[in-house]
């Protein structure tokens, strides 16, 4: 084997870093924009790995995967067009050295121009706590984000227009300011990604203030349709080019909100200002675009998603069922894993939060305990059908190692079947189990 040209590696990194802190100052990133490429060339399968393995995580990988193809690529080439140039001197290291810190630079500037999300929630109280171990209302720092891209976009709220489209063609533009002046109400809602599985945190509670997209359309005096019209679709488009659609019955029935706060606050950069459209009862992914730029009302199936584009059903696919326990600390995205049982009180008990926003709310939560029965949980307040509920069950447990599973019942009499079916293509089922001891007295 020849022997790694190192001074070309180098050479690469620096040139690499060089040209990727030069366009950070203009927001721009080869290696994000290469990760886009892997991102929108990718079969679907493999994309549906990558999240289960790594959740948030696999952006710093595509970033250093495109990296590695870039300087593997400079290196090869530098080794062809000068093969004798490439041992190590003082000056390629220092070139080396300079393209990571270039590149670290890059990241750095990149990082600036990102707003911050704000935690300007207040925390729910802790008597609020002593339920349960979940915290009724998610708080915003800790509400997970899925963005498409490899960063999320910034749009500057005075410059933001919402273009909105009636079926007819009439149009009507709204801004921040004309925004203010509409007549906003605050509704309580869980949203959840359709990657969620059982045992992970893809989802939290919050209070959106907004209004019903019908409502909207009637206040800037475009006609509405009936609510029964299925010959339209809601075409809703986000600055980063994401676009979903949503038939309209389905709109007035679920009613897709426009959104702009998120609790006590404006929605922050990347939940995300200035306006977002949400749909209880459906994943993000079919919900409303974030960042979003336009609504237009369109002939039903003449425009695609780009998630139907991506391979995902035209659905809408609606939020599965389920029930998670929480209290044990074994929640996470990816999951945590304990190596071993966690240990329990005997005589404990466990709580955590279950969900069932498309079939008319939480109506109960069972426990198992190994091949025992079901049992009922007990339920903590309603705050409605589109939130979650938290629940609470007392232990009584032999000593030894044990599995608990817990399972949701919906409102409609649906009951979680947990079929351990994976989010694709119309999201997870599954119950949450988790293994726990009692130490032998
Ligand atoms: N414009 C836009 N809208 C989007 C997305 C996105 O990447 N871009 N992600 C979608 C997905 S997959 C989910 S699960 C939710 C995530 O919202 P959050 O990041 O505020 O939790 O937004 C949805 N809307
Ligand atoms: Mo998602």
């Amino acid at each position: 084997m020849r022997p790694l040209p190192l001074a070309h590696v180098a050479r690469s990194l620096a040139a690499v870093g060089l040209v990727e802190l030069a366009l950070a100052t203009r927001g721009r990133s080869v290696l994000d924009d290469l990760g886009e490429v892997v991102i929108d060339h990718s079969p679907l399968p493999l994309i549906e790995l990558g999240v289960q393995l790594m959740g948030t995580t696999d952006k710093p990988l595509l970033r250093l995967q495109s990296l590695a193809a870039l300087v593997a690529g400079g290196t090869a080439l530098g080794a062809r067009v000068a093969p004798d140039h490439g041992r190590v001197s003082r000056r390629t290291t220092a070139l080396g050295v300079a393209g990571v810190g270039a590149l670290a630079a890059a990241r750095v500037v990149l990082a600036r121009q990102q707003p911050r999300v704000r935690a300007e929630l207040a925390r729910p109280s802790a008597a609020a706590d002593d339920w349960a171990s979940t915290p009724l209302v998610t708080p915003v720092e800790d509400f997970y984000v899925t963005d498409v891209t490899m960063r999320a976009p910034v749009v500057d709220a005075d410059a933001w227009r919402l273009e909105v489209e009636a079926a007819d063609g009439t149009r009507a533009v709204l801004d921040t300011d004309l925004l203010a002046g509409l007549d906003l109400q605050e509704r309580q809602a869980l949203l959840a990604c359709v990657h969620n599985r059982p045992g992970w945190d893809r989802l939290g509670q919050q209070s959106w203030t907004g209004l019903p997209v019908p409502d909207l359309l009637a206040a800037l005096g475009l006609p509405v349709p009936d609510a029964a019209d299925g010959s339209v679709d809601l075409v809703m488009e986000g600055a980063d080019g994401l676009v979903m659609t949503l038939p309209w019955p389905e709109v007035v029935a679920r009613l897709s909100w426009l959104v702009t706060r998120m609790g006590e606050s404006p929605l922050t950069a990347s939940h995300v200002s200035p306006a977002r459209v949400l749909t209880a009862g459906l994943p993000g992914q079919y919900g409303g675009p974030k960042w979003v730029t336009a609504l237009r009302l369109r002939p039903a199936g003449s425009v695609t998603a780009s998630w139907v584009a991506r391979g995902w059903p035209r659905g809408p696919v609606v939020v599965p069922l389920m029930a998670r326990i929480d209290s044990l600390g074994t929640v996470g995205m990816p999951p945590r894993l304990p190596a071993r049982p966690v240990p329990v009180d005997p005589r404990g008990a466990v709580s955590g939060v279950a969900w069932a926003p498309a079939h008319g709310g939480v109506a109960g939560v069972d426990l198992r305990v190994d091949d025992g029965p079901w049992t009922a949980a007990e339920l903590a307040g309603d705050l409605g059908p589109d939130s979650w509920r938290r629940w609470r069950a007392p232990l009584d447990l032999p000593p030894g190692t044990h599995e608990l599973a817990v399972r949701c019942r919906a409102g409609d009499g649906t009951v979680q079947a947990g079929t351990g079916r994976p989010p694709y293509p119309s999201g997870a089922d599954g119950f949450h189990r988790v293994r726990v001891k009692v130490a032998r007295a």
